[in-house]
């Protein structure tokens, strides 16, 4: 509107008429305080003076007003009719100053400076520039009405397609809840099918280990049993030190009758029952520190602790790799090259390491045809689920946008989901409207937030010239970072401008065509015809 009232003015000015009034005052607003035939008083009403006393080069108003044509009065003020131009005041300390102020020269009329009058010139190109500026107008104002179409037609699709998928989200989750009846269903077979597997390897981890824990037993009652007499007597405890009950380095008597329960020797079988749980612990210690541990023994399999049928063959070799380790440790010691006493960790523990580390075996046929079936159950689940969230990522979205302001026509909606960047020496900045704004530092560095959209900030009859976008990244003992940007009309949607005017507060200027408003038919024809 500016523009159009610029244009008039000038076009106004181009055709205006010398009539007689005091050097240096406006036609149009002063001149019938300034009567020739009156006294004249000044325009603050200070004082009446008689009127030659006006322009006669001493100031005797207060607000200057008597000498509007000459530099007499500090506070005056000149007025330059600048006939082709705009008209202008000037301050009258600038009368005849040798400088030329005003394009018509007017200013400058006792200085002996010679002025050249430019103001058809000007005129001409302030004409120029605002023909071209309702040009930028009319051709922005027409991409906008493309603009509002587009938005009215985008979002009677979305509020189409939000229809659509709120009705189809209906049919999903009850596809979603069969799926998962379906997998819960299969996968109740499966689970009771894993623990029978799982038992299973645990009972044969069972029985192996009540196997070595025989074999470590029978071992230490063919060391123990130092005569070879199929006993194990109390002096043959008190022989081993390492299996002190009260910890002062010496198995007595006492300690040995108690480990035998007071029995005068025992066989082997009650020594692996009831003596070798009470040494075991002491004993195996003593033995990781002495290599060699004890020749293999043959030990007979009790019955129940074949393996287990269900366990494939193939992984049944835990026992069979203790055993090679152990003769690996035979085999070390027949070579007799330690030269340091070999430290072990306790059998039992070591044990438990190996159990813990190894996996379970494959399941058999039947068990992964259930696993099969479950995994499938499952992954049709996980498809639909991940449909439906899919889909309800689309409504919100879908929503979110539907319910942003786009302007009184929806002229801003397509300014959504774009971003546009402006390049400075030191920075990129970047606006991605209705979102955020940033800024990069060109030579590496991350970026910094700028804002996020708050809200339309223009004056209230001018609402969406100005957008809002604040809680941006915090300043160093500043406020958090905020920006403003000003739309102007524009052909094309481009960041013309940035600047950070306060520290941390920045100012952006987006052209657009959205942001033009309808030039006045009859105030461009005006302006044709100059
Ligand atoms: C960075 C930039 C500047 C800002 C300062 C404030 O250098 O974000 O725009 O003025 O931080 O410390």
């Amino acid at each position: 509107m500016l523009l159009l009232l610029l244009l008039v003015q000038l076009v106004r000015c181009s055709s205006a008429v010398e009539v007689k009034r005091p050097r240096g005052v406006s036609l149009s607003t002063d001149h019938h305080f300034y009567e020739e035939v009156k006294p004249f008083t000044c325009l603050d009403g200070s004082l009446t003076i008689a009127f030659d006393r006006v322009n006669d080069d001493y100031c005797d108003c207060a607000d200057g007003s008597d000498e509007p044509g000459t530099a007499a009065c500090p506070n005056g003020r000149f007025h330059c009719t600048n006939a082709g131009y705009r008209p202008q005041y000037i301050p009258s300390s600038r009368v005849n100053d040798g400088i030329c102020d005003c394009c018509d020269t007017t200013d400058e009329y006792n200085s002996g400076h010679v002025c050249e009058n430019t103001c058809r010139e000007m005129g001409r190109k302030a004409r120029e520039a605002l023909q071209q500026m309702v040009e930028v107008a009319k051709e922005g104002f027409h991409l906008k009405q493309i603009l509002i179409e587009e938005a009215k037609k985008g979002q009677e699709e979305k509020q189409g397609k939000l229809t659509e998928l709120q009705e189809s989200k209906q049919s999903l989750e009850e596809q979603v809840a069969a799926l998962k009846a379906l997998k819960e269903e299969a996968e109740k077979p499966e689970e009771e099918a894993k623990n029978i597997h799982k038992k299973a390897w645990e009972e044969q981890k069972a029985a192996e280990r009540a196997e070595r824990e025989k074999l470590q037993a029978a071992r230490a009652f063919q060391e123990l049993d130092q005569n070879q007499d199929g006993l194990i007597s109390a002096a043959e405890l008190q022989s081993h030190p390492e299996l002190d009950i009260e910890g002062d380095g010496v198995v007595s008597e006492v300690d040995a009758q108690t480990l035998l329960g007071d029995l005068p020797h025992v066989a082997q079988l009650s020594f692996q029952e009831k003596v070798w749980p009470l040494i075991r612990d002491k004993y195996l210690l003593k033995a990781s520190d002495d290599i060699p541990p004890a020749p293999p023994l043959e030990v007979p399999p009790e019955e129940g602790t074949e393996s287990h049928p269900e366990i494939p063959e193939e992984h049944k070799h835990s026992d069979d790799g203790e055993d090679e380790e152990e003769d690996e440790d035979e085999d070390d010691e027949e070579d007799g090259d330690q030269e340091e006493p070999k430290i072990r960790p306790p059998k039992q523990a070591a044990d438990k390491t190996e159990e813990e580390a190894e996996p379970l075996p494959p399941y058999d046929e039947a068990t992964q045809a259930l696993i099969d079936v479950a995994q499938k159950a499952r992954e049709k689940y996980e498809d639909a689920a991940k449909s439906l969230r899919d889909m309800e990522d689309s409504i919100r979205a879908l929503e979110k946008e539907i319910s942003f302001d786009f302007g009184p026509q929806g002229e801003f909606t397509y300014l959504y989901n774009q971003c546009y960047e402006l390049s400075t020496n030191e920075y990129v900045y970047r606006l991605c409207p209705f979102d955020r704004v940033t800024q990069k530092p060109k030579n590496g560095g991350s970026e910094t937030n700028l804002g996020i959209w708050g809200s339309w900030a223009g004056p209230s009859n001018d609402k969406f010239s100005i957008m809002k976008y604040d809680h941006g990244t915090g300043c160093w003992q500043g406020p958090n970072r905020s920006t403003n940007v000003k739309l102007s009309c524009g052909k094309e949607t481009v960041v013309i401008s940035t600047a950070e005017p306060s520290r941390c507060e920045y100012l952006m200027e987006l052209s657009s065509p959205a942001a033009c408003q309808e030039p006045r038919e009859t105030d461009v024809s005006d302006h044709d015809e100059l």
